[in-house]
């Protein structure tokens, strides 16, 4: 049956309810019908448009069903190796961002001071000529360098080259130096390589699966809680450690509530039971790593008796769950985390986590660490841009931050704030990445942005960054437009095409056709010579020897599965420039870091207080998805959990449901937001949802709901290994929410 109930959805997509993924489109036209499965009403489509998602960054095949020229139903494209046929609830509701009756509609002018919020509508042609103007005014004046892009989102390609013909190498996402890039940091470091996106691990074949702080079930990545249901169902057991009882500790043979912030120590006794016990796979390390010698020294009485005060998981806890997770080698999973800019020590913790995984002999083994292969597809023939650029912005800076391997976002925000003289950022172009809420401490990014010359941003809806720019430019939905191929590394190479579904909606226009546009604006059209994305595309897929109508019919296109090293007998691939697995790492002992990761207590905040942990809703994608009607349904807005007895404990006592405002240690003040009053969190911590407490006053649905992590976010730690910006460093109090009359 292709049609699924709210109910089904809302079960589905809840907290607590489990990892299932939904199989099935909903429709506009039958949502918010309340009670007792309701028939589809017949939204198959005329036609079926295959495409990938947008709703988040894992970019699922999807089918979007087209009826009389709206788009009625989205489905998961079964040919698509990401969604293998199903898609999670925020892509089957993406019809709720289509038809969003705040999207932008047309190109905005800035009419006031920046940042009042107060814009003009104006024509295409008037807004890329500002567009141009402001542009080649900061290249006269700073140098080309001096414009910086921010971006997130599959869109962006059409953009970073942009820049590439405009001559700056700044171009950043939130996406590495607030998400992945500890973890890129400390893989290399240990593997040689970073892991990239989607993470090149066998969830499927696992038989023992640790999640550290990877709230998977919550954290939607599809095919990774598809992978997830399907071995639990043929039998794995779960690991987890988290302060907070998560959806999958829920499944899991065990939870470790650790204390946020002492992971490290939780790691180093889990390896000083596996070492002491001889559990680790010694020919495996004797054969592919190098240092094993220095771990043995180095974890030597840390045992689980030393972690035990300083995480607050008890001895045999630490014990048992270390026999656990080695027993079940090498098909013995440590789930390397996506998110994993927490408390400033995040290399180290995720070096931690690769170090657990050798000794488990995990990588490039069945049920652990993959190899994975990409098709490699051949290039639009264009002109190459001229000319030498300096160096990013953010490299002054990388002297401190050796490991970095991507431009820092937060890197490029300093670097424009005055006070940070190292480089002159002077313009931002900004495409799908609401800055406000995605960088940390945002009384630091609005310094920044009141300092440039020039902003521009590009999104589809009026988020808080817009309200900061002088031109906004209202892009098509991914459902209204046709981008670059998608080709990314995975288990089965594959290549998959986006194909707009339906013309766009008001005065919107596709980025390929935006980044062309400006190109012109500045002089230098020539550098996109395409007619549309379409030539571009076909262009690209006929010389990369594809069928284009079948990629078209299909909407991907997949090879055979990557063959294991084991099937091929090959070594697991390790490109360090020894050649070998660093439990050790001689290049952060060069560098002044620890070679081994070694616990260093996190701070504590001050009496009273909590810290502030955040993650993920299955039905959102940080804010982008708060003002999707379809979304809210099921996830109206975010709450904050307490700990029951501290909630009771406190000077007001907080009951389950109560309005409460959050104060932080700098004074910032939340909006009022509900208290989920639990037992399945700490008592030292308190848990947001992030992505709420929007702001800006176009998003007539979100603005001022729940309440928003950024806010509270005034300060955070940066990672002196790569520059990450930790954030569940802030503290905040509970007071009574004033009651309206
Ligand atoms: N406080 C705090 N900060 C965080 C995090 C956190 O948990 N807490 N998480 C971090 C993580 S893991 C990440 S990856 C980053 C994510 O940070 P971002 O990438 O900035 O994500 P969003 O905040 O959702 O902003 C996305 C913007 O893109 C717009 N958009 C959506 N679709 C399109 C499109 O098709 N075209 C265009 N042009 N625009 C579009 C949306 O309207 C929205 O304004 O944030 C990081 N920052
Ligand atoms: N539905 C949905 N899915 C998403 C996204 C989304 O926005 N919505 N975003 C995607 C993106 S870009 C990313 S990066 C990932 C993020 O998802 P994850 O990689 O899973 O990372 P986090 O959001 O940091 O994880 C939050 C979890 O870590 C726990 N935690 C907090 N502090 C600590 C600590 O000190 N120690 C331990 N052990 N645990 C701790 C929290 O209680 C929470 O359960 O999700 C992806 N998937
Ligand atoms: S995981 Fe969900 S939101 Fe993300 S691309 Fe897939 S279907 Fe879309
Ligand atoms: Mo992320």
């Amino acid at each position: 049956m292709d049609a699924i109930t709210r109910r089904k959805f809302i079960q589905i997509g809840a907290a607590g309810a489990g990892v299932a993924a939904v199989g099935s489109g909903l429709t506009t036209r039958w949502w918010g019908l309340d009670g007792d499965p309701v028939e589809d009403p017949g939204t198959e489509g005329d036609r079926v448009v295959p495409t990938f998602c947008e709703l988040c960054f894992w970019n699922c095949g999807q089918l979007a069903h087209v009826k009389d020229g709206r788009v009625t139903k989205i489905t998961g494209n079964p040919d698509h190796p990401l969604s293998r046929g199903m898609l999670c609830p925020r892509g089957a509701g993406a019809t709720g961002l289509l038809y969003d009756p705040d999207r932008l509609k047309r190109p905005l002018v800035r009419a006031s001071k920046r940042g009042e919020d107060v814009f003009q509508e104006v024509s295409w042609d008037a807004a890329l000529n500002k567009v141009g103007e402001g542009l080649l005014r900061v290249k006269a004046r700073h140098g080309a360098e001096a414009v910086a892009l921010f971006t997130h989102g599959f869109g962006g390609s059409w953009f970073k080259w942009f820049m590439k013909v405009w001559g700056s190498p700044n171009i950043g996402a939130p996406s590495y130096a607030q998400c992945r890039g500890p973890r890129e940091a400390a893989y290399t470091l240990t593997y040689g390589a970073p892991l990239g996106s989607p993470e090149p691990i066998d969830i499927e074949n696992a038989r023992v699966i640790t999640l550290i702080g990877s709230h998977l079930g919550e954290n939607m990545h599809n095919t990774q809680v598809q992978e997830l249901a399907d071995a639990v169902g043929k039998g794995a057991q779960l690991v987890v450690v988290d302060p907070r009882f998560s959806v999958a500790a829920g499944k899991a043979r065990y939870w470790l509530p650790v204390k946020p912030g002492t992971d490290v120590a939780l790691l180093l006794a889990w390896m000083n039971v596996i070492v002491e016990e001889k559990r680790y796979d010694a020919e495996y390390l004797a054969k592919y790593a190098t240092g094993l010698d220095e771990l043995k020294a180095h974890v030597a009485g840390k045992t689980p008796e030393w972690a035990w005060p300083l995480t607050g998981v008890r001895p045999e806890l630490i014990r048992e769950s270390a026999r656990f997770i080695a027993a079940a080698r090498p098909a013995s999973l440590v789930h390397p985390g996506r998110h994993t800019t927490w408390t400033g020590d995040d290399t180290q913790r995720a070096r931690a986590m690769a170090i657990l995984a050798a000794l488990l002999g995990s990588w490039g083994r069945r049920g652990g660490y993959l190899s994975t292969g990409a098709v490699s597809l051949a290039g639009y023939p264009v002109q190459a841009p001229a000319g030498a650029v300096r160096p990013a912005a953010d490299k002054p800076k990388q002297g401190g931050y050796p490991v970095a391997d991507e431009v820092l976002a937060s890197g490029l925000c300093d670097a424009t704030r005055p006070g940070f003289a190292m480089y002159d950022m002077k313009a931002w172009i900004v495409y799908g990445t609401n800055l406000m809420q995605s960088l940390p401490a945002p009384q630091e990014t609005v310094k920044a942005v009141q300092g440039l010359d020039f902003l521009v941003a590009i999104d589809v809806l009026p988020a808080e960054i817009c309200g900061w720019a002088d031109v906004v430019l209202p892009e098509a939905t991914y459902l209204e437009r046709d981008d670059d191929l998608a080709a990314p590394r995975w288990k089965t190479p594959f290549v998959a095409i986006r194909q707009a579904a339906v013309e766009p909606l008001y005065d919107s226009r596709p980025g390929w056709w935006i980044a062309k546009e400006m190109g012109k604006a500045v002089g230098l059209g020539a550098h996109f010579p395409w007619k549309d994305a379409a030539e571009f595309v076909e262009t690209r897929a006929r010389a990369s020897g594809l069928d284009v109508a079948e990629l078209r019919r299909k909407g991907a296109l997949a090879g055979k599965r990557i063959a294991t090293c084991e099937e091929e007998g090959a070594p697991p691939p390790i490109s360090t420039e020894s050649g070998k697995i660093q439990l050790h790492s001689a290049e952060l002992a060069k560098l002044g870091f620890d070679p081994i990761p070694s616990f260093y207590p996190p701070e504590e905040g001050p009496p009273g207080s909590f810290r502030l942990l955040m993650g993920r809703a299955p039905t959102h994608t940080f804010g982008r998805t708060a003002n999707n009607r379809l979304l809210a349904e099921p996830y109206p807005e975010n709450e904050v959990w307490i700990n029951a007895d501290a909630a009771r404990a406190l000077p007001t006592p907080v009951r389950n449901g109560d309005r409460v405002m959050l104060v932080n240690q700098d004074g910032v003040k939340s909006g009022p937001v509900r208290a989920k009053v639990t037992e399945r969190i700490r008592g030292d911590c308190v848990y947001l949802v992030h992505g709420w407490g929007h702001t800006a006053r176009g998003l007539r649905y979100a603005r001022g709901r729940g309440a928003s992590t950024s806010a509270l976010t005034t300060r955070y730690k940066v990672d002196p290994i790569m520059g990450g910006t930790g954030m569940n460093v802030n503290f905040v109090r509970l007071e009574p929410a004033e009651r309206s009359a």
